[in-house]
């Protein structure tokens, strides 16, 4: 017998008396009303956002608009649904078909859209602007009108611009037909978001012009000294050598981290403590969504072994960890069982160990646990680029293969300039639109599947970790089919210039990559990039397959570490044009983005 929780909105659990009262809370709106505040003019007449609460059933109206927020003892624009930041959580039920009327009360010239992410739907329906239509534009709605064909755990945010970044982002939820294979008494939405205080598109500039503003930490002479003692003289110097070829430091793990965001739990500051309540003794299903622009979060509740049992909304054999990384996109259902204490701290820390989104599981409001420090700030070794010549697999690598790099005539010279295309010899080939490409600064030349590695960070740190290989599908390759062809695209980039690419060629350059309707096909990806990239295929799934090439999940975004070489199975069973990008906000505004044509054969 299942037993199903009450459709409990999350953030009606949260305690409003601390938000109003605490540092970075939101703005009440009797300060607006004083006139003390300095808000830029087309914000004036906006209201305060608040957490949007949980908007169930079959017919939706979502008003798009500006907002203000004050995350951080400053007033600042957002964009918001419904005044909502998170916007409302959308509560589907599998086999409706809902109806979402979405309006654009922005100002002038703001063209606007919201994407359901991860949801298949007719093409027309996915809101891409430029690809599924022509955008909202302000003082205008658009109707979405689609059948749900699947349930689970998903999200939607704009595809227009920045506006994820300004706060245009919720929750999806949509209940099966048939119930789940485990059983939960109450249930809390977990969304991770970051949060900045610079206009989007000054901080995309200033990505542009200072790639690694947030990232000036440099390796110091006592790292030096650690590294000789651990790694012997040769290994060392090859490793400083060689990172000083490539212009960059093993720290940029993350383009924008904690110096400028500020982490949010659905749409809580850590100092505010989201909460959401328990009683000791039920099964509490978390669904984790990482609804961010840029960020990578490290996720755990010190005391609560967490047990997996979905990833991006499709069930998986469950499996019990202490901790899981999740890449911007990517959603995780969790059960947890607490009992014993009466409040447990839900830590989510980005993974470039700047700062952390916290809230607390607890039997009543204003409670909190102890809060972890964040981790040691990992960096980044040759091995992790896919430079080792060697496996990575679960090991603790941290310390790097200088010395083996060294031997096959270092590493630099494969770093600037993209020279000659490898072939055999067990060397990874490129593309030859990367050869002498000056938006490409490094090439992989080992990459492995790595699915089994929990991640630069989180090796050896003494905690079950989830990785890629330990998420199974419930369900057998739905498709059945074995690939009837392979095509090949690489992560490129240019640290420098803040250049993503496939191939080496932005999006603006790129034809489309054509699907034969009803086919099935394997993409093969492989990291080039020394950043870590969650890639998004719109209105198909991405049925991600182990290092034998058989299917293994089924996923909506599959998260690529640098030196990666992953693959999965794609069904062309949805026509019509489909975005295809890294869920990094600003790498696909920088290129790293295609369109995929679902065709008939002619
Ligand atoms: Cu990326």
């Amino acid at each position: 017998m299942i037993r199903r929780s009450p459709r409990l909105p999350a953030q009606a659990l949260a305690s409003p008396t601390r938000r109003t009262f605490v540092q970075g809370l939101f703005l009440g709106g009797a300060a607006l009303a004083a006139g003390t505040l300095r808000v830029p003019a087309h914000a004036r007449d906006a209201v305060v956002a608040r957490p949007g609460t949980e908007l169930a059933g079959t017919d939706f109206r979502l008003d798009i608009g500006p907002a203000i927020v004050n995350f951080t003892g400053r007033t600042r624009p957002a964009i918001t649904v419904n005044n909502a930041l998170p916007a409302p959580i959308l509560r589907w039920r599998e086999g409706d078909t809902v109806i979402l009327r979405v309006a654009n009360h922005l100002p002038p010239g703001i063209q606007t859209s919201i994407h359901w992410h991860g949801i298949l739907l007719p093409a027309n329906m996915d809101g891409v602007p430029g690809m599924s239509f022509d955008g909202i534009m302000p003082g205008e709605s658009y109707l979405y009108r689609f059948t749900l064909k699947q349930s689970g755990s998903y999200w939607y945010h704009s595809h227009s611009l920045h506006q994820e970044q300004a706060g245009l982002y919720g929750a999806i939820i949509v209940d099966p037909l048939r119930p789940a294979p485990y059983h939960w008494d109450r249930e809390h939405v977990v969304l991770l978001s970051d949060w900045t205080d610079l206009a989007p598109s000054d901080l995309f500039a200033r990505l542009k012009k200072a790639p690694h503003f947030d990232n000036w930490y440099k390796p110091t002479v006592g790292d030096f000294f650690r590294d000789l003692r651990r790694d012997g003289p040769a290994a060392t110097l090859a490793d400083r050598r060689a990172w000083g070829e490539m212009r960059m430091t093993p720290t940029d793990l993350s383009d924008v981290n904690g110096h400028t965001y500020t982490y949010l739990m659905n749409g809580v500051t850590p100092a505010n403590n989201w909460t959401g309540e328990f009683r000791p003794g039920e099964k509490v299903l978390l669904r984790f969504i990482n609804a961010s622009a840029m960020t990578h979060f490290d996720v755990r509740i010190p005391g609560l072994k967490m047990t997996v049992v979905a990833a991006d909304g499709q069930y998986v054999h469950p499996v019990s960890v202490d901790e899981l990384r999740m890449g911007a996109a990517e959603t995780y259902d969790v059960i947890v069982e607490p009992s014993g204490q009466d409040a447990y701290t839900i830590f989510a820390q980005d993974m470039g160990r700047t700062g952390h989104a916290r809230g607390t599981l607890a039997v009543r409001g204003g409670l909190e646990a102890p809060v972890p420090a964040v981790d040691p700030r990992p960096r980044l070794t040759m091995a992790d680029m896919g430079h080792g010549g060697h496996d990575t697999h679960g090991k603790g690598t941290e310390g790097g293969c200088g010395a083996a790099m060294a031997a096959e005539g270092g590493c630099g010279a494969n770093m600037q300039g993209a020279h000659a295309s490898h072939g055999g010899g067990g060397m990874q080939s490129h593309p030859a639109s990367e050869t002498g490409n000056p938006l490409v600064d490094m090439q992989t030349m080992s990459p492995a599947s790595k699915l089994d590695d929990p991640g630069i960070g989180l090796r050896n740190n003494g905690r079950r970790v989830l990785a890629y290989a330990d998420l199974k599908s419930v369900f057998e390759d739905p498709d059945g089919r074995d690939p009837g062809r392979t095509v090949e695209l690489h992560l490129t980039g240019h640290m420098e210039k803040f250049s993503w690419s496939f191939d080496g060629i932005p999006f603006a350059g790129a034809e489309p990559l054509r699907l034969n309707y009803g086919e099935r096909m394997r993409i093969v990806l492989v990291n080039d990039t020394m950043m870590q990239h969650p890639i998004h295929l719109h209105g198909l799934w991405s049925d991600l397959e182990d290092a034998d090439g058989s299917f293994m999940v089924r996923k909506h975004t599959v998260d690529m570490p640098p030196g990666t070489k992953r693959s999965y199975r794609v069904r062309a069973d949805a026509l019509g044009r489909w975005a295809y990008h890294c869920h990094l906000l600003y790498h696909m505004d920088a290129g790293m983005m295609r369109e995929v044509r679902v065709e008939e054969r002619s």
